[in-house]
This record gives structure tokens, C-alpha cells and sequence, in this order.
């Protein structure tokens, strides 16, 4: 670490909010700003420095808002340009930034630029969009013909034939979400004008969607390649030609100087890179390379299952350990981590990496939160997660909005997979998981709305909710509070070294963190066995102890989902 002053990114706090399941104010069952701003409290009695806003602009909402047709407006669904400065000035009277969702992979199909882009071969905006003929020698619409064989993000081709031209579209996601054309100078300065015009609104930054996919890789012929097949589907893994592609610094450079460089540095930049490595992430977070600030990367969320999400397996805590060492290591001396387990696109972590039993859940959920936010980087908190929600209890498709796994049901069930095994997998993965309304109170639709949700409000909120919470020095909300000042309040925390212990334990994730000679011992029992402490990390008996997730008993054993943040002797 240099002699300047650290960023000041490196001791807050980041809160995501994901408007539509946050909180109604209209009654018409879906989260909005005014109900964002009756709930600006939560957020800062909780001590949070960030908000990051998905979307909230103008969208066919065929993916919640991540597919937009205006960049410059709000969507009447969750309010009006006057409610959102009203929000982000409640949000700076309180001292609390707020982070807008930056799409630019893609724009929706009912973009102006797209409608005007497919309205003919000629357009300006063509070469906005990727626009390519059938494959050589095959008919527009044969099964097969589209220009590359990559599977989509959310099931089935990349590519959507539009029939008046005769040609395809590429989407990496949904068919109604158009990638953007990077290549194209006219893209990229449109993009760059628009963000310059939300910084001057006075946002704080952006959390930069699907960021490391805006470079395709084109060879000089302007050719698009096919990818290894993949199992079970007739479709190609095209993530090489698109994941970090040759121009990507080039563009997040280019974006950095166009639209960051000279602002103050109360900004934040954070880019949602699925796929990306540490090596590159070292790069992407090398503040000399003026590219973003961190970035949120996948390897921890992909450990649980096999190739891809639906297709489920136990994590073993010894490759998470391996995963998130590795990381800490890899940007120790250059560059940044970001810390989360949960978002909108992952299920809930104490169900997932937790216990949502009623004996373990409290206590799951605290220890993994320590466990996260004791780490170096700077953590996010998803909503509901400091309540401790948990996955939903789906039983039945109807229950499910999300088009990743509607999608994924129709094009599974097509392949010959078993409607039930395809449900159960839905259950355990589907980010509609994380998308049910937060749980204000025990009432009937939780205090998110007066209506009807949009999407069902889990059972179990009438003894898991905020209300509940409040009040009650034990609860996980609590102990976020704690959690969150405890980096405010302690440098060690936020600047310290990294150095993992016990790698090879399978039940206790132990490190410490270290600076100008200060130390911090954490010790987390991540299952439902105690754990003789005294055998496993002797200094860890006789330390004091600065924050832990159960009343101090027995100093040499480790109870089951047992956290301790503790100080050793010098
Ligand atoms: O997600 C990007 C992404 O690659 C994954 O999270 C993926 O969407 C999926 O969840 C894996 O199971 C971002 C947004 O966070 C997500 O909500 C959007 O649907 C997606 O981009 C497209 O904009």
C-alpha cells in the first residue's frame, strides 16, 4: 500500500437494492421509489455507505428492468425523475451514495436505437447492433443457420431471426435484450454521453452490468466464431468469444477517460464480470490502468455446482477456502477485491452455503456474513440478507417469474429432461429465490405492499422479518449493524493483510488480518459440529474477543456456525 490516503471504497459498506422486491408504495404490488424513500431509515440505521439501485429506467421489463428502452428516464413502474433525485437526496442527507446499474451489453428491442437499427439494412444504426446473414449456404430460419452456434445465457441460440430482413441479432441474453455494438465509435460515445449526464444528476457511480462482454472477438473479416459444443443441448459454449475480448481494457480505459477522469473521487465503479480470473482482474483493478474501481467475479458462486447451474453439487469448504485465498492473494498488493454472497441472480446463501434450519439459521447467518465481511475488499449486502431471508419453498412453475428459468424449463423439458428433476433444480437455484419481497413485518404480504405481489411473499416472514429484528441485539440484523460499524471503526479490517489458516479443514474457515503490527484472529465454524478450538488454533483460546455471533461460552470449543473476530495477545 502506498503513503496516499486509501480510497474511501476500501471501509464502506455497499447495500443492493432491487427495486421491484424492495418495498411498494402505490399498491400496485411492485416495489418503486417512493417506497425506497420510506425506507431510507432501514438503510441507514443498518450503516451502510452505498446503495446500488438496479434498474429503474424505462423496460419491456422482460428482465426486470435489464432490458431498458430509455438510458435517460425512469419507468413509471417505479416512479418519476422527481421522486428519484428526491431519493438520492434523502440518501445524501444521510450520508449514503448511491450506485446506478449500468446495461450497456445490451440495450432492449424496443430501444429506439434497436427499432431503428432493424428497420432496415440501411439504417445509421445498423451497425449498432450485431446484425449477421444465416450461415453460408443454409436458409434463413433452418434450424442451425444461425450465424454462430453459442448458447444463450437464458437458453437456446444467441441469435433471433428478424424476418424482414432475412437476417439475425446476436443477444447473449434474452431475445428481447439486443447486444450493443462496441466496435462501433458512435456506441461507445452515445454510452459514455449518457453516463456523464447521470454523473451530473449527481449519482456516485456505477455497478457495471455484464461489463467483461462488451468486446466480441472479431477477426479482421468482422467473423464471429462457433464454440465446443455443449453436452445435452445443440448448442456451442461461444463464452471465448465474448468473455474479456480483445478490446476490453481498450473500451474501459477509453470509458474511464471520457467519463471518470477529472470527477471527484467520491465515485464508484464496480463491473459485473461473470467468468472473470484473478489475473485479469488484476489488471481490470490496478488503479495505474484507470479501467474501474473492483469487480464482482463468479468462481465462489460456481462451486456448487457441475458446468452449469441447474446440475448441483455439495460444495466442499476446502475449494472455497482455495477460491476466495486465492482472490484475497491475487489482489493483495494491486487491484481490489468486491465481497458478496448473495445478489439478485444467486439464491439465498444461508440457505445455500448456510443451514436454514430453525436451529442453525440465525446462527448460518451470521457466521457467514462475518466470515465475508472480516475478509479485504468491500462487501456487499443484498436485501433481505441482513434479515436473514432464506430461499422460497417453490412447489409448482406457476410460482416462478424469472426468464432465465422459464426459459430453461421450456427448453429442458423439450430436451427430454424429467419436468420434476427440472423443478427441483429450479427450487434450489432460480433467482427468483432472491427476488421475493423483502420482509418488513409479519403481516400478510410482509409490509412490501398493500396489494397483491408480484411475486409471493415467503411464508416463513412471519417470524423472519425486520420488525422482529429491530429491536433485538441478537438477531442477524443486529449483527450486521455490527459487522458494518466494526469495519468503519477498525483500519485492520479494512487494510489489513490476508492470510488464511487451516486450508485443508473442512468445518473451520479460520484467517487472520494484519497491519502495522494490529491483528485480528477470525475463527468461523461453518457446520453443525463443535469444534475443539484449543487443538486447532491454541492463540485462539486466551484472545479477546472483539465480535462474535454467540454469547462467550466455553473459550476452547467452537459451536456449531460459531464466528469469532478476536484480538490475540501481543
Ligand atoms: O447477470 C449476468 C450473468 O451472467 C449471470 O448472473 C446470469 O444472468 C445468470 O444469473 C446466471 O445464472 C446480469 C444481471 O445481474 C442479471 O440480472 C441480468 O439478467 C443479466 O446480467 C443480463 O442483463
Amino acid at each position: 500500500m502506498s503513503t496516499e490516503e486509501p480510497p474511501w471504497w476500501t471501509r464502506a459498506v455497499v447495500y443492493q437494492v432491487y427495486p421491484r422486491s424492495f418495498q411498494d408504495s402505490d399498491g400496485d404490488g411492485i416495489g418503486d421509489l417512493g417506497g425506497i424513500l420510506q425506507r431510507v431509515d432501514h438503510l441507514a440505521d443498518l450503516g451502510v455507505d452505498v446503495v446500488w439501485l438496479s434498474p429503474v429506467y424505462p423496460s419491456p421489463q422482460a428482465d426486470n428492468g435489464y432490458d431498458i428502452s430509455d438510458y435517460e428516464d425512469i419507468d413509471p413502474l417505479f416512479g418519476t425523475l422527481a421522486q428519484f433525485d428526491e431519493l438520492l437526496a434523502a440518501l445524501h442527507g444521510r450520508g449514503i451514495r448511491l450506485v446506478m446499474d449500468l446495461v450497456v451489453n445490451h440495450t432492449s428491442d424496443e430501444h429506439p436505437w434497436f427499432v431503428e437499427s432493424r428497420s432496415s439494412t440501411d439504417s445509421p444504426k445498423r451497425a449498432w447492433y450485431w446484425w449477421r446473414p444465416p450461415r453460408e449456404g443454409m436458409a434463413a430460419g433452418q434450424p442451425g443457420a444461425e450465424p454462430t452456434n453459442w448458447h444463450s445465457f437464458f437458453s437456446g441460440p444467441t441469435w433471433t431471426l428478424d424476418q424482414d430482413s432475412g437476417e439475425y441479432y446476436l443477444h447473449l441474453f434474452a431475445r428481447k435484450q439486443p447486444d450493443l455494438n462496441w466496435e462501433n465509435p458512435e456506441v461507445r460515445q452515445a454510452v459514455y454521453a449518457m453516463m456523464r449526464r447521470w454523473l451530473d444528476r449527481g449519482v456516485d457511480g456505477f455497478r457495471m452490468d455484464v461489463i467483461n462482454m462488451i468486446s466480441k472477438d472479431v477477426g479482421p473479416d468482422g467473423a464471429l466464431h462457433d464454440g465446443p459444443p455443449l453436452p445435452g443441448v445443440p448448442y456451442g459454449d461461444g463464452s471465448a468469444s465474448y468473455l474479456c475480448g480483445p478490446r476490453i481494457h481498450e473500451f474501459l480505459q477509453e470509458m474511464h477517460r471520457e467519463v471518470f477522469a477529472g470527477r471527484p473521487d467520491r465515485l464508484l465503479t464496480v463491473g459485473e464480470m461473470p467468468g472473470v480470473t484473478v489475473e485479469q482482474a488484476r489488471l481490470f483493478t490496478d488503479p495505474a490502468r484507470a479501467e474501474v474501481d473492483m469487480v464482482f467475479q463468479f468462481e465462489h458462486v460456481g462451486l456448487d455446482f457441475d458446468g452449469d447451474k441447474w446440475h448441483p453439487r455439495p460444495l466442499r469448504m476446502r475449494d472455497l477456502k482455495a477460491s476466495f485465498g486465492r482472490w484475497q492473494a491475487g489482489l493483495a498488493d494491486v487491484g481490489w477485491n468486491s465481497l458478496y454472497w448473495d445478489n439478485h441472480d444467486q439464491p439465498r446463501a444461508v440457505s445455500r452455503f448456510g443451514d436454514d434450519s430453525p436451529r442453525f439459521r440465525r446462527d448460518s447467518a451470521t457466521c457467514l456474513a462475518t466470515l465475508l465481511h472480516l475478509h479485504r475488499g468491500t462487501p456487499y449486502v443484498y436485501q433481505g440478507e441482513e434479515i436473514g431471508m432464506a430461499n422460497f419453498p417453490f412447489t409448482a412453475l406457476e410460482q416462478f417469474r424469472d426468464v432465465e428459468s422459464l426459459n430453461h424449463h421450456v427448453q429442458a423439458v423439450a430436451h427430454g429432461a424429467d419436468p420434476a428433476e427440472v423443478l427441483a433444480a429450479m427450487r434450489r437455484a432460480s433467482r427468483d429465490n432472491a427476488r421475493t419481497p423483502v420482509q418488513w413485518d409479519a403481516s400478510p404480504a410482509a409490509g412490501f405492499t398493500t396489494g397483491t405481489p408480484w411475486i409471493a411473499v415467503n411464508p416463513d416472514h412471519r417470524e423472519w422479518n425486520a420488525a422482529a429484528q429491530r429491536e433485538d441485539p441478537t438477531s442477524v440484523l443486529a449483527h450486521h449493524r455490527r459487522l458494518i460499524a466494526l469495519r468503519h471503526e477498525e483500519p485492520v479490517v479494512a487494510l489489513g493483510d490476508f492470510t488464511m489458516l487451516l486450508p485443508d479443514h473442512d468445518d473451520v474457515y479460520a484467517f487472520t488480518r494484519s497491519l502495522d503490527g494490529d491483528t485480528l484472529l477470525v475463527v468461523c465454524n461453518v457446520g453443525p459440529a463443535p469444534q475443539p478450538l484449543a487443538d486447532l488454533l491454541p492463540e485462539a483460546v486466551g484472545a479477546g474477543v472483539v465480535l462474535g455471533n454467540l454469547p462467550e461460552d466455553d473459550p476452547a470449543v467452537l459451536r456449531p456456525w460459531e464466528a469469532r473476530v478476536l484480538r490475540p495477545a501481543r
